[in-house]
């Protein structure tokens, strides 16, 4: 048995060996050679393998600790330690805040933002709150057929806005009118839509709160959830091409994060190098079902580097950590052509 086994070994060192001596391209018995993936090389290999071996007598003193897999992707270091990863780290990984919870700063270190800036962040904020109980009232009295508040989430909403820039497209899911209000979008326009009148862009033909507008490069919302995250990253990746300073952001909950979209387009962004940011709104909830009824792993954040995607875990509370995630992630996938998930952890308030 331990002969067997040793043979298969052997295989991978020649696989290695044969790496070395041939170009990609080399002619050989069996055509062009395709070295890391051709059907036939397996017999080929072997063949050589067995005589090369035995002519090597230093073959049985090999150091196996310091021998590595040349596997596509890279090299793997061997070990004969049996180490299952275990399905969580020990620690979670931490919340990046720059305020307490007094709103104080705790650090120096956070992105610069002007005077100006900062106030229309908090008055869209404050906008934002305050629209959103005019229009649910509205809703409750039966006056427009549907809608969903952002209360809890307006920093989420109005920070993340501001470290964009209006090149950058907005993939919106329904909890994200503030991006949409600090762009320039006038309270008048988002009652168009709600009321579904003939000054509505989409003309009635869209359930309220599904906003969308050309002129704010902001994609009309979908009801289907997480359809908009493989299209930001079709469009991210159309951005690239057309060498594009601008990058897309898709907005998504921790709902989203559970369909097969999620993972799909999170796989294309990272292998397409596509620039696009990944905004999850964790609040905790699917609408009404909980995290711990969808997934196992310390929230989103640590699916990231499952696909190669770097990733931040942020104080959704904290208007200028958000703000400062977001540009830090807009610079990596505007200068790198990386995408980079931003999970940010908040408490949506429903009435
Ligand atoms: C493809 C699809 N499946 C199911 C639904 C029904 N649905 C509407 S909202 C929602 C939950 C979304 O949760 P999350 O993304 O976390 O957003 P939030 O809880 O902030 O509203 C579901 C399942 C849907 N709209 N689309």
């Amino acid at each position: 048995m331990a002969m067997l086994f040793s043979k298969s070994r052997k295989l991978i060192n020649l696989k290695t060996k044969i790496g070395l001596l041939l170009s990609p391209n080399m002619t050989t018995p069996f055509g062009i050679l395709g070295l890391n993936n051709h059907p036939h090389l397996a017999s080929f290999r072997f063949e050589s393998t067995k005589a090369q071996i035995q002519l090597n007598p230093m073959h049985n003193i090999i150091d196996h600790h310091s021998q590595v897999l040349n596997f596509p992707g890279g090299e793997v270091k061997f070990t004969s330690n049996l180490n299952i990863i275990p399905e969580t780290a020990e620690e979670r990984v931490h919340c990046y805040r720059v305020l307490d919870d007094d709103g104080y700063p705790i650090t120096n270190d956070f992105a610069q933002i002007e005077k100006e800036v900062a106030l229309k962040i908090y008055t869209d904020m404050v906008t934002l709150q305050t629209m959103d109980t005019i229009f649910y009232e509205a809703q409750r009295q039966g006056r427009i057929s549907f809608y969903v508040t952002t209360l809890g989430e307006e920093a989420i909403n109005i920070a993340s806005a501001a470290a964009l820039k209006t090149d950058d497209f907005i993939f919106p899911q329904y909890r994200e009118p503030g991006v949409l209000l600090w762009r320039g979008f006038t309270i008048q326009e988002f009652a168009h839509q709600l009321f579904g009148n003939k000054n509505d862009y989409g003309k009635g033909r869209q359930m309220p709160i599904h906003y969308g507008s050309n002129k704010h490069n902001y994609i009309t919302v979908a009801s289907t959830v997480a359809t908009q995250l493989p299209q930001a990253v079709g469009a991210a990746y159309a951005l690239k091409m057309d060498a594009k300073n601008a990058c897309t952001i898709v907005y998504f909950g921790d709902g989203g994060s559970s369909t097969g979209d999620f993972h799909a387009a999170l796989n294309f962004a990272a292998v397409l190098d596509a620039p696009v940011i990944f905004f999850c709104r964790n609040n905790g909830f699917a609408i009404s079902t909980p995290v711990t009824d969808q997934f196992r792993s310390d929230g989103v954040v640590t699916k990231g580097q499952g696909y190669g995607i770097r990733s931040i875990r942020v104080d959704g509370n904290d208007a200028l950590a958000v703000f400062t995630a977001v540009q830090e992630a807009r610079k990596i996938a505007v200068n790198e052509h990386k995408p980079v998930l931003v999970e940010v952890n908040c408490t949506l308030f429903l009435d």
